[in-house]
């Protein structure tokens, strides 16, 4: 069972904890003393086998059950045990004829015990990890505050014969009454706790986190505005220049639907940006009429840091009717992306992106397939109002493809969630993953693989005599075609994909030499992603979170040029997170501690599902302030994204607007 799954079942637990302690404390309320001895004995068999779950997920790591163990579990144990001690005589013996069992202290205890089980979800699902003294304190006074109030209400004066001799202490004598001691020394903790945890909640937070590494130094500071790429292309390569106009367009669909989009120059995708390694690429951004801002971010490139498009950080955002110029120079063969960076969650999904392939030099280039008798498709995965479209610049989805071919598909996922991929009629190579080469890629066929939100496949064959069929998320009418013949007469019919099983890239390819020892890391930054409530631009959220934190409070993550950086990335949410790091490829070192065998695998998106523990590293060599984010679009907006500082670099850019006039290089 995957820790995704015991996750769940640790949750289903801890409901059937909670139900089973409120209904032994109804029961025993309405004086049923029979079924709340059931539901008591019930309720502490649940939570012996929460214990159990909790054993399980804390061998997966501590960051999936640190406040289960040092919280929920220990109140909840505590609670449940007053609450056996106190009820189970007078429920045995009620059992035996004598009396009904219930007591106000049985029925305050029991209940006591159900608030505990019910804080300790409550604490999983709005705080989890760190879990914070804050949290914790305020936990337990809300328990206790719970439990007071309940005593009030079952020792109402109907009830109090059956607190004789305690209820009926004279009001204004000498001895104080028990009851009315617990009640004090109850009151007062549950203030004391609430009011320590509310003082604690404001201490000022950390705004840096060094990973084990020096601290700021006292080196004289960079901006990032003074980041900017090459003016000239490599000897040899050329300056390819283009203008990006972002605005409202209606765009008719290949299918025929016509979409609402934003767009560059009234395309979606907008138009692909080739060239030749070595070129210099130099593209011209206009905003017309998109109200909020546009940028362009180079996804996946290394561009230097003041040409990557995030608002607020290395520019301000590109309001109408002003512009930005973009130089860069293309050092990197491969497929990538590029798309706005301002409320990308929204813009991105309306059409502004589009498809940015660099070709080795002396080999083919990707605009000159036909003349080089080589199909060579670069294909955006999107999703506009439900429809999956996967489709290259024209739209179509059937191309014709003469028998011994050599065949490129370039899969770019522009979508915040992940997509199903199947190659069906042709063994084929992963030649390339979010453009980076792969080592020894061996044939496959017959297996389907995981296409991360912002991640890139190209996948290599020969064209067969017979017809290829490339399904999305086991749609089996939609997809691409290719046609050795140019019609459909070497169709053969798509057979059901979903069993396919899905191949494991980390064993993927053969292993070669890297770099740097990951083993030798100068940093190490913990990520630890769930959902709680949490700070969010300001306002309170049920935010995705990264170690608790919502953005900007997540600290930044500090690196000194050169430094080998390793990330830990946790997911003890129930969704999935593609990890996007701006700026540098990461090399997947392992998963759920087991390592990565096949080719060395750069990438800059990798999926971390529910569950899913994953440990990646990189060299810092492209000094800037990056955004180290989710890129499910939506979960970023939401608070999943924090910066990764290199020491000694600073912005003069702030909020996301900024100045958003006329800003051009
Ligand atoms: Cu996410």
């Amino acid at each position: 069972m995957t820790t995704g799954l015991w996750i769940i079942l640790d949750h289903v637990v801890a409901l059937l904890s909670i139900a089973m302690w409120f209904a032994a404390g109804v029961t025993l309320a309405l004086r049923r003393p029979r079924l709340a001895l059931a539901a008591l004995v019930a309720a502490m068999l649940v939570t012996l086998v929460r214990g159990v779950t909790v054993t399980i997920l804390a061998g997966q790591g501590w960051w999936f059950v640190q406040e289960k163990v040092l919280l929920g579990l220990p109140m909840l144990g505590a609670a449940a045990a007053a609450a056996v001690l106190l009820a189970g005589p007078q429920l045995l013996a009620a059992r035996r004829g004598r009396g009904d069992g219930s007591s106000p202290a049985a029925v305050v205890s029991v209940l006591g015990a159900a608030y505990a089980a019910l804080a300790g979800l409550v604490v999983t699902f709005l705080v989890g990890y760190p879990l914070t003294l804050t949290a914790a304190l305020i936990t337990i006074s809300l328990v206790c505050a719970g439990a007071l109030l309940t005593a009030r209400v079952v020792t109402s004066p109907a009830d109090s014969t059956a607190d004789a001799g305690v209820a009926q202490a004279p009001e204004g004598g000498r001895t104080i009454s028990r009851r009315r001691f617990i009640g004090w020394t109850g009151g007062a903790v549950a203030v004391t706790a609430a009011g320590a945890g509310t003082g604690l909640s404001f201490l000022p937070a950390e705004s840096v986190t060094l990973g084990g590494g020096a601290g700021r130094s006292a080196r004289s500071a960079v901006s990032v505005a003074d980041l900017r790429g090459s003016r000239s292309p490599a000897p040899g390569g050329i300056v390819r220049r283009h203008v990006l106009t972002a605005k409202k367009a209606t765009v008719r669909l290949a299918s025929g639907r016509e979409i609402e989009a934003w767009t560059y120059n009234g395309e979606v995708p907008g138009p692909a940006i080739t060239a030749t390694q070595g070129d210099l690429i130099e593209v011209r951004l206009h905003n017309a009429d998109i109200e909020g801002g546009v940028t362009l971010h180079w996804h996946g490139y290394d561009v230097p840091c003041g040409e990557d498009g995030v608002p607020g950080v290395t520019q301000m955002a590109v309001g109408p009717g002003a512009e930005f110029v973009y130089r860069f120079r293309a050092d990197q063969a491969g497929t990538y992306w590029y798309h706005t960076h301002h409320a990308s969650h929204i813009g991105v999904r309306k059409g502004l992106y589009g498809a940015l392939v660099v070709n080795p030099r002396g080999g083919q280039r990707a605009d000159e397939h036909s003349a080089a008798e080589q199909v060579d498709l670069t294909l955006p995965v999107h999703t506009f109002d439900g429809t999956v479209v996967i489709a290259g610049k024209d739209g179509r989805t059937e191309h014709p493809a003469p028998p011994g071919t050599p065949v490129r598909l370039r899969l770019i996922n522009t979508d915040s969630e992940p997509h199903r991929i199947v190659l069906a009629g042709t063994p084929f190579r992963v030649a390339a993953i979010d453009g980076r080469d792969l080592n020894q890629p061996g044939e496959v066929r017959d297996v389907s693989l995981h296409l991360p939100a912002g991640g890139r496949y190209d996948l290599v064959f020969a064209m067969p005599d017979t017809s290829v069929a490339l399904v999305v998320d086991d749609d089996r009418d939609g997809g691409l075609r290719l046609r050795p013949r140019g019609d459909a007469s070497g169709g053969v019919p798509v057979e059901d994909t979903s069993d396919l099983p899905l191949l494991d890239l980390l064993r993927y390819g053969a292993p070669a030499a890297v770099p740097f020892d990951a083993r030798k890391a100068d940093r190490h930054f913990t990520m630890v992603l769930d959902r709680g409530v949490a700070m969010v631009d300001g306002r309170p959220a049920y935010a995705h979170t990264v170690n608790g934190r919502g953005h900007p409070s997540i600290p930044d993550q500090l690196v000194a040029e050169g430094d080998i950086v390793r990330f830990t990335v946790v997911n003890r949410s129930l969704e999935t997170h593609p990890w996007h790091l701006h700026g540098h490829p990461v090399l997947i070192l392992s998963r759920d501690g087991t390592p990565s065998t096949g080719s060395p695998l750069w990438v800059d998106t990798f999926d971390v599902r529910p569950g899913e523990t994953w440990e990646a590293a990189f060299r810092a060599t492209n000094p800037g302030i990056w955004m180290n984010h989710c890129h499910n679009l939506p979960h970023a907006e939401q608070g999943m994204m924090l910066q990764l500082r290199y020491d000694g670099v600073t912005t003069p850019f702030s909020g996301s607007r900024g100045g958003a006039a006329g800003h051009v290089h």
